[in-house]
């Protein structure tokens, strides 16, 4: 029998194709984790012989015959302006071979405030459905039978309000709570990490998600209490490592505070679901999907979980919207591919693919039919679906799971030694390492070290735009004002102010269920900013700190002729005027989406502007006071929840009020070229669209002000 080979032997071969090349040079690093160029047998882990699809620890899959029985759920993420236009893209969607609904709801909702709210203006219907009330569920779901279908809701900030309206509105559907199937996303440790739709501070909002995971696990069995995401830590930025040791270390805490309710974890450890993004690096992606569930298997097991379905990791998986391109949009058809095959290889339960047109605007019937077709042909034509884990047994693959893991457990351990995640996220601590890294990528990108088809290489120019979807938010707020009113008019005021109280009575004195009391509330026609606002009045409205890290990107950049002398510009401008130029980089409404804020920040501060930001949500006349007491140069908008064309003009009337007309005002984050016109006419001077290179954008920025300087 031939020995199997070794990577020493290999190497000797590769050396002399090599010639003068270091075999070094074809290493390379994935965020901490380092890649050979090949593998071999040596490098399988031990435990991969006898590893079996359906058995712990589930590295190879949670099934035994997975999809050669059944395949993952089409569950494509969907939601915009109305109730009643939202469900009948939901019902398309469904007729064209969709399985499952996933709601997008508008960041109005996220952050409980009714749509008729002033500070949320820019948001309502934009980035998601608009919801005020039991009768918005209601008519969401129309025609869609909640006994059978199986419903996903991205909702952590206001989850008590949007759960307690579903459960009436199938209630008023015929549908029992112990009929309804599906997910609520619930997972706040990971919002006030990275993706900033909480609202109250982080100890109440840890009892809500035990209220949730507590209620559900005695009413509502066939319904997942909490879907514990990386994929937003993903899309800030985090390496591979990070995601899966950040979004397990999540659970851990989860698990603990719904055990510390008395819960036993069997109880409830079955419908605990995960969530995680899948971007461009193939393998990598897919072994990220193998090595959590054999870490959560690890985790549950040391925990005390005695139910083998507890130790399951079961995932929904979102191709990453990051990795979308605005250049050369047609490209994202073959980016969201490759990551659905890589969701579908490491054997993802659910999936969602991202539209084409995602990094410009909310999908098109088009490209959502495209994105959908794409799982379609997955499924039926690419034939993976007929061979359960074909990518078990790989040399490479198996050693990425096992070096993921290990990476990941020591991260889960630092997480423990701070006292876990409630603790490390109020120390701010893996916010900053995810900041850090998504600094390193852009630096990455930005020199042209890993390359973007279309952005950074092989670009095309004069690309003709693309059909964008436009909404019309300030229809859609009339629209739900009067709703609103109407419901008003319709309730029994004195029984709904009574819910309200009980409610608030929960929320002061740390007992019942604020699920429960809820759902009374809701049946009583409260809206859901009422319901958000009875909580808020006891726990109050939490407000994060911002911080620019520096040094970061400047580091990448230490030997850089094109840094140096942006840098060296900024350093006679500062000689000449006295100081340096200035930016407020800002967000306004209710879009907290801040890693592209965060890193021009970083950036620019590393090149020596003076650089000052926002806090989070926001309205312009408050950004514009701000600009003024710190004399700003310019105010950079970062905007990627489309209120750009309701909150740009405001921020030119708030500033002109305030006396301010030379501040450079740019824009950056996701505009749709049919936007450009109408921002550059309000008095935009540069729009900066996703996979802009930062040098290039501090250029101009900085020749704008001086233009404005010497006028
Ligand atoms: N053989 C037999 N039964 C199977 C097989 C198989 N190979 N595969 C799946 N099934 C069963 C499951 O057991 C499940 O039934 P159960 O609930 O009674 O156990 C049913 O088919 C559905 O399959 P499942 O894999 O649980 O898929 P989903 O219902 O789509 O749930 C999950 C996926 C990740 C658990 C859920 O939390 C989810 O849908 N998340 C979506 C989150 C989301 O959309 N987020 C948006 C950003």
């Amino acid at each position: 029998m031939n020995k199997p080979a070794t990577f020493a032997e290999w190497a000797k071969l590769a050396e002399r194709e090599l010639r003068d090349v270091p075999l070094s040079d074809l290493e390379r690093d994935y965020g901490g984790l380092s890649i050979k160029p090949a593998y071999f047998a040596e490098d399988l882990p031990p435990q991969t012989a006898g590893a079996m699809p359906g058995a712990e620890p589930f590295a190879r899959g949670v099934r035994a015959t997975m999809y050669a029985n059944r395949p993952w759920t089409i569950r494509q993420y969907a939601g915009f302006s109305t109730a009643r236009e939202s469900n009948a893209f939901f019902r398309q969607g469904l007729a064209n071979g969709q399985k499952g609904l996933s709601v997008a709801f508008d960041l109005a909702t996220h952050r409980g405030y009714d749509s008729d709210h002033p500070r949320v203006a820019g948001d309502v219907g934009k980035a998601g459905v608009a919801i005020d009330t039991v009768e918005d569920i209601k008519l969401l779901f129309e025609g869609i039978p909640l006994d059978r279908m199986s419903v996903s809701m991205t909702m952590n900030g206001a989850v008590i309000p949007v759960m307690a309206m579903f459960v009436v509105a199938a209630e008023e559907q015929g549908v029992r709570q112990e009929q309804l199937e599906g997910t609520i996303q619930n997972d706040i440790l990971k919002e006030f990490m990275v993706r900033n739709t909480y609202i109250y501070p982080p100890e109440p909002s840890m009892r809500i998600v035990g209220d949730v995971i507590a209620h559900t696990a005695r009413r509502m069995p066939r319904f997942n209490s909490i879907s514990i995401s990386g994929y937003h830590m993903h899309e800030a930025g985090a390496t591979a490592v990070q995601e899966l040791a950040y979004t397990l270390a999540d659970g851990r805490e989860y698990v603990r505070a719904a055990m510390a309710r008395g819960l036993d974890i069997d109880a409830f450890g079955p419908r605990l679901s995960f969530f995680f993004g899948i971007g461009m690096n193939f393998f990598l992606e897919a072994a990220k999907l193998r090595a959590a569930r054999a870490l959560w298997s690890e985790i549950m097991t040391g925990l005390g979980a005695k139910d083998p379905r507890s130790r399951m990791l079961r995932t929904h998986c979102q191709t990453s919207g990051v990795s979308l391109t605005e250049q050369d949009p047609y490209n994202n058809v073959v980016r969201t591919t490759l990551e659905a095959l890589a969701a579908v290889l490491g054997g993802t339960q659910s999936l969602h693919t991202n539209s084409f047109d995602e990094a410009i605007a909310l999908p098109t019937d088009l490209s959502a039919r495209i994105a959908r077709n794409t799982q379609l042909i997955l499924q039926h034509e690419s034939r993976v679906t007929d061979v359960v884990d074909p990518l078990g047994g790989s040399y490479y693959v198996e050693a990425l799971t096992a070096e993921l893991m290990e990476k990941a457990r020591n991260l889960i351990d630092a997480v423990e030694a701070e006292g876990g995640m409630t603790q490390a996220v109020q120390a701010g601590f893996p916010k900053l390492a995810i900041e850090t890294a998504a600094a390193i990528r852009q630096a990455r990108i930005d020199r042209g070290e890993d390359v973007i088809v279309g952005v950074n290489r092989y670009r095309v120019e004069d690309a003709a735009p693309i059909d964008a979807r436009a909404i019309d938010n300030a229809r859609v707020r009339e629209e739900q004002a009067h709703s609103i009113a109407q419901v008003r008019r319709g309730r029994d005021e004195a029984r709904c102010q009574s819910m309200l109280s009980a409610l608030r009575e929960f929320a002061a004195m740390d007992e019942g269920n604020l699920l429960e009391a809820a759902i009374e509330a809701a049946r009583a026609r409260a809206t859901l900013g009422e319901i958000s606002r009875a909580l808020e009045d006891v726990f109050g409205r939490y407000s994060a700190v911002t911080r620019v890290i520096s040094g970061v990107y400047g580091a990448s950049y230490s030997d850089d002729p094109q840094f140096a002398a942006i840098a060296g510009r900024i350093n006679d401008f500062t000689s000449r005027h006295g100081r340096a130029p200035s930016i407020l980089v800002a967000k306004m409404g209710q879009d907290g989406h801040d890693r592209g804020a965060k890193v021009i920040a970083t950036a620019f501060a590393d090149l020596g502007f003076a650089v000052h930001l926002s806090a989070l949500f926001e309205t312009a006349p408050e950004i514009a006071v701000k600009a003024q007491e710190l004399g700003v140069d310019a105010v950079g908008i970062s905007t990627l929840a489309a209120g750009h064309n309701t909150l740009v003009p405001e921020l030119f009337t708030a500033l002109r009020n305030s006396g301010l007309k030379d501040v450079t005002v740019i824009v950056g984050g996701v505009v749709p070229e049919q936007d450009h016109a109408f921002l550059r006419q309000c008095g935009v001077a540069e729009i900066f669209g996703p996979g802009t290179n930062v040098l290039e954008a501090a250029f101009s920025v900085l020749n704008q002000i001086e233009g404005r300087l010497s006028n």
